[in-house]
């Protein structure tokens, strides 16, 4: 097949699965064109049978507040799709790129009809697109899309609640994991795999991780309270992976809870996958999460995962064998079950094996083929 994906390229789950599905495709022979504003972070370098696309923005004063981004956009959907003759457009979170698809499926129309499958990824539906201001076009583009899926059933159902979205079947597809990248450190432990350790954390020390965007949705100075819980306890360090708009916050609760040395923000690096098989334990507290990729991605690096018992993470991180999930905000709560994980070597052990073991259900070679089919279906219409 011929696929466009069109996808935020930024740091965050949305723009990450977009890709990595773009990659699993290309790999299993179909064309696959990403279309963005900028090569999308999970795109390193070339890869056979994907091409990148990105939309030009024309400056020009009348456009000051208000650059009309996703009409380019739909340009360039439409453009792509005519040169490269592509079977359909899959657009990754609903707001422009479903409602910038159907533009570019309706200049198309006098030619053929051109298939929007729409990717609903989270805050398209929980936040956003219940904003007033988006309410109807989110409604809209996924009534109008032939296919609609969600990363997971919670997500799904609030697409049901929120919009009714009348004749719109949302199918369940979640988040897949490449095991080839996302993996537990091979036995015994590789040179390398200790080496990461080793610059991580002393030794004798326990490693707390986090990976997120910092918004505010991911509450990271949660993450720091649970950890300085958790330091107060036993020898620790906390190492915090991205960077967003609520780094500074978090780095001043680590300075006010004196934790400096401990606390390691390393910015926005490629490698999370190493960084992630030198963790012991993975933190998660996020306000809200319509599946929790980052926990899928820890989980299948064989760390157990401490999240909020919200939103689709219950689909994800399963109680007592794979983590813990405790109430938002309940960092008394995540403290104990990480001392609890951190200070029981068999519970932690058996954890270990469970996340890497549940993860496995998420592989991409086992959720790839359900868009695959979704596609062939959508192409039979
Ligand atoms: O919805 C968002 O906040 C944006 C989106 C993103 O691009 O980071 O995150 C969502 O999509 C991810 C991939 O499907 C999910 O793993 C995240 O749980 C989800 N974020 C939220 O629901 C807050």
């Amino acid at each position: 097949m011929r696929i466009g994906i069109t996808c935020y390229p930024t740091y965050g789950g949305s723009g990450a699965v977009a890709t990595e599905l773009g990659l699993e495709l290309a790999r299993r022979g179909h064309e696959v064109h990403i279309i963005s504003y900028a090569s999308p972070f999970r795109l390193r370098g070339f890869a056979e049978r994907v091409t990148f696309h990105e939309v030009a923005q024309t400056e020009y004063p009348l456009f000051e507040q208000s650059s009309p981004y996703a009409m380019a956009l739909a340009v360039k959907q439409h453009e792509v799709a005519m040169r490269e003759h592509l079977d359909l457009m899959h657009a990754h979170y609903a707001i422009p790129h479903a409602a910038a698809a159907w533009l570019a499926k309706q200049m198309l129309k006098p030619e053929r009809d051109l298939k929007v499958v729409t990717t609903l990824h989270g805050t398209d539906i929980t936040l956003v697109g219940q904003d007033p201001s988006y309410f109807t076009i989110t409604k809209f583009s996924i009534e109008q899309s032939d296919r609609v899926t969600a990363v997971s059933a919670y997500l799904r159902d609030e697409t049901y609640r929120a919009f009714g979205c009348t004749g719109c079947d949302v199918v369940v597809i979640p988040n897949f994991v490449s095991t080839a990248e996302y993996h537990p450190p091979r036995p015994p432990p590789s040179p390398a795999d200790r080496t990461w350790r080793h610059a991580l954390a002393p030794a004798d020390h326990k490693v707390l991780v986090h990976v997120s965007n910092f918004r505010p949705v991911k509450r990271v100075t949660d993450v720091v309270r649970v950890f300085a819980g958790v330091r107060r306890q036993l020898p620790a360090t906390l190492v915090l992976v991205g960077d967003g708009p609520d780094r500074d916050a978090a780095e001043q609760e680590a300075d006010r809870l004196d934790l400096r040395r401990e606390v390691r923000f390393l910015g926005k690096v490629d490698n999370v996958a190493d960084v992630l098989r030198g963790g012991d334990l993975f933190l998660l507290p996020s306000q809200t999460e319509s599946f929790g990729l980052a926990a899928l991605e820890a989980m299948a690096c064989a760390v157990p995962v401490l999240a909020s018992a919200v939103g689709g993470l219950p689909e994800v991180v399963v109680e007592g064998e794979t983590g813990f999930l405790t109430p938002v905000g309940d960092v008394d709560g995540m403290i104990d079950r990480a001392l609890r994980v951190l200070r029981d070597d068999a519970l932690h052990a058996r954890l270990k094996a469970g996340a890497a073991h549940r993860a496995l259900e998420f592989a991409a070679d086992r959720i790839v083929p359900r868009y695959e089919q979704l596609y062939e279906d959508v192409l039979r219409d």
